[in-house]
């Protein structure tokens, strides 16, 4: 960072702060370089939680609802957050911002037994001696399945960008049940499940999840072309949403960032921010426009059927070409490269299905790409792939992501401003084209601070409802007491259905969620109690619990019902190999039991008719009480069973 800058920055007196921020950071962004860089530190009053920061800018003056809950009140949203460093995936109710769970995927969990149990592990992946393949994640974006433009409630997916994983979460349980690493690819980054099948109109759901990477690498990238800059390539994937297969790819010229997907089901696009092809940010950001790259998903399936692709390394996965170079005639082209100013980040769709917009990022624009002209360049019906570019308007500095309303304005973070700005999208088409009396600005709202990800009540369907909007700040700084170095982030809720946007609290989260879907409570039905036909291993009686031995490959069956485990005792041998089934018999709703042994680093837990499996080698003789680790019942501490171990 600039430091010279950057105090100077804070050095200016208050009120222009914003003016400031605005001259210079546009100054230096047409410039050769970030003159005031993208970091949070030039903005707001430096790093000192000063006097409990005067009453916040924003405060809520306007008319707005109350987001709080009374006692036994429910939420009418849900909000599916990703985690990010800790690699799960969140569930909270809105407006209430509440959390209600944390549903592990690529991280381990001592609650649910996520990377203990035989079961997690078969979905985590392991290596040959058993023990996790990958214990870190870093997850930035969770999208759920579609039906006729609004979510059906069947499946979330989350991205692993470290490993490149990605994880279906089911809705109905709220458990991860499959994860795929994606082969060929470094820095999985955007996803997004398509909303319909691009031919076949009797599939009005999804099908498909589309991933993007971040990162070009040589290919294979098995210690070849280390050198050689310019062979480095990305590749665009699609995963079948319900084998989670990896069906196809896509090379391509430049980099994936964030992806969105057409209701019509024809198109998909990233953003890219480094069509440069560059290693260093300098020059990542040295060409005034990048694009937005679409794809023709039925010509690309077309092509992997008549056989038209290759394959890298070991994997099978058909990779057809999508490079420009290989896709210059519209009419058979599997691809289009639109341009959009430099560096862009976020990509959204708007309700109306109309549009795709891109947030400039290093630009202050949102660039407004109108889809049935992109249709139209692949069919040969538009001379110049650019003219599908209907607005690209200044916004404010740093747009990053955004939201929409459903009454025809979007919501765009502004990283650099730390402001959100709401905007009409067909004023900005027609400011575009001429009209400079068009006002496509409506309201800016202050909020704390450096936001990234913003999302509003069903702003990614097509029952967008203009109620509540999230948005996820990354810097916190003064709005919550300090806990040390790490500061949480700050979720903010913003009341959207007036006029103005009105902020209405702060939640501070652990970091760093990135992005989260809001959606009405009504679109789930999760279910309370297991199916115990759903586990083959299932322990359906107290009867069939017990210790089978066959030489030293011992099984344990256990099963739970408040207050006691059956067997109450069990008897092994140094050096046995066991697996241990539980059965959780109760079926009572919340009725969860736990299972945890002593210095054998064991812990998970069963909910009502589920069944889990460990398996673990007897190392150590002695006494081992096995308990309840969920509270359950008045003799929950005496809910045990002892594992007696002979030397
Ligand atoms: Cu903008 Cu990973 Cu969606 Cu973070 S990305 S904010
Ligand atoms: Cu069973 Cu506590
Ligand atoms: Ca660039």
């Amino acid at each position: 960072m600039d430091e010279a800058k950057m105090n100077t920055a804070e050095a200016m007196p208050d009120p222009s702060r914003r003016k400031f921020l605005n001259t210079a950071a546009l100054a230096g962004l047409a410039g050769a370089g970030l003159s005031v860089g993208l970091s949070a530190c030039n903005n707001e009053s430096g790093s000192k939680p000063a006097a409990p920061a005067a009453a916040p800018a924003a405060a809520p003056a306007a008319a707005h609802r109350e987001p709080h809950l009374k006692p036994g009140e429910l939420d009418t949203y849900y909000g599916l957050w990703s985690g990010g460093h800790t690699g799960d995936f969140r569930v909270l109710g809105l407006p209430s911002g509440r959390e209600l769970h944390r549903v592990p995927c690529f991280n381990a969990d001592p609650l649910i037994g996520w990377g203990i149990t035989n079961e997690s592990k078969a979905v985590m992946g392991t290596k040959a001696d058993g023990s996790l393949k990958y214990t870190v994640a870093d997850t930035h974006h969770t999208h759920a399945s579609y039906k006729d433009g609004n979510y059906d409630g069947r499946y979330a997916w989350i991205n692993d960008k470290i490993n490149s994983r990605i994880a279906r979460i089911r809705l109905d349980y709220f458990i991860c049940d499959k994860i795929t690493e994606l082969p060929n690819v470094q820095g999985f980054h955007g996803i997004f499940p398509d909303k319909r099948d691009p031919v076949d109109p009797a599939i009005n759901y999804t099908t498909r999840v589309f991933c993007g990477a971040e990162f070009h690498t040589p290919l294979p990238n098995d210690g070849r072309d280390l050198d050689s800059l310019d062979k480095y390539r990305t590749l665009f994937s699609c995963v079948d949403a319900e084998s989670m297969e990896v069906r196809w790819q896509v090379l391509i010229d430049g980099n994936c960032d964030l992806v969105a997907t057409s209701f019509d089901g024809k198109l998909a696009a990233t953003n890219q921010y480094n069509t440069e092809g560059g290693a260093r940010y300098e020059d990542m950001m040295s060409a005034e426009r990048d694009a937005c790259l679409f794809f023709n998903i039925a010509r690309i399936e077309q092509a992997v059927k008549d056989g038209k692709f290759k394959t890298y390394g070991s994997s099978k996965v058909p990779v057809v070409d999508g490079t420009k170079a290989a896709n210059a005639d519209p009419k058979t082209a599997l691809t289009a490269y639109v341009t959009v100013p430099k560096n862009p980040h976020g990509v959204n769709a708007s309700p109306d299905g109309k549009y795709f917009i891109c947030a400039g990022k290093l630009s202050p624009t949102g660039t407004v790409i109108e889809l049935a002209k992109v249709l139209d360049w692949f069919d040969g019906k538009l001379d110049e792939l650019d003219k599908a570019i209907v607005a690209e308007v200044e916004i404010g500095l740093g747009p990053l992501h955004t939201a929409f309303d459903g009454r025809g304005n979007a919501y765009t973070t502004l990283f650099l401003d730390s402001q959100i700005v709401k905007w009409n999208v067909e004023a900005a088409i027609k400011f575009h084209a001429g009209d400079k009396n068009a006002q496509y600005v409506v309201d800016r709202l202050d909020v704390h601070y450096q936001p990234g990800h913003i999302n509003a009540s069903q702003s990614e369907t097509m029952f967008a409802d203009g109620q509540w909007l999230a948005v996820g700040c990354k810097f916190s700084k003064d709005r919550f007491l300090p806990v040390g170095p790490l500061h949480a982030e700050t979720e903010q809720l913003v009341d959207i259905s007036g006029e103005k946007m009105v902020l209405v609290a702060d939640h501070p989260v652990r970091p760093e969620p990135h992005d989260f879907i809001i959606f009405k409570r009504e679109l789930l039905q999760p279910k309370q109690v297991y199916d115990l036909n759903e586990f083959p291993l299932a322990v359906k009686d107290p009867k069939e619990a017990g210790v089978f031995r066959d030489g030293n490959k011992v099984t344990v069956k256990i099963t739970s019902m408040a207050p006691a485990f059956e067997p109450r005792e069990f008897r092994l041998k140094v050096g046995d190999e066991v697996t241990l089934i539980m059965t959780n018999l109760d079926k009572i709703e919340d009725l969860t039991h736990g299972f945890a042994i002593p210095k054998y680093n064991i812990n998970f837990i069963c909910n009502p008719q589920e069944t889990k499996s460990v398996t673990f080698k007897v190392d150590k003789p002695g006494i081992f009480w096995c308990y309840c680790t969920h509270f359950c019942h008045a003799l929950h501490l005496e809910m045990r069973s002892r594992m007696i171990v002979e030397a």
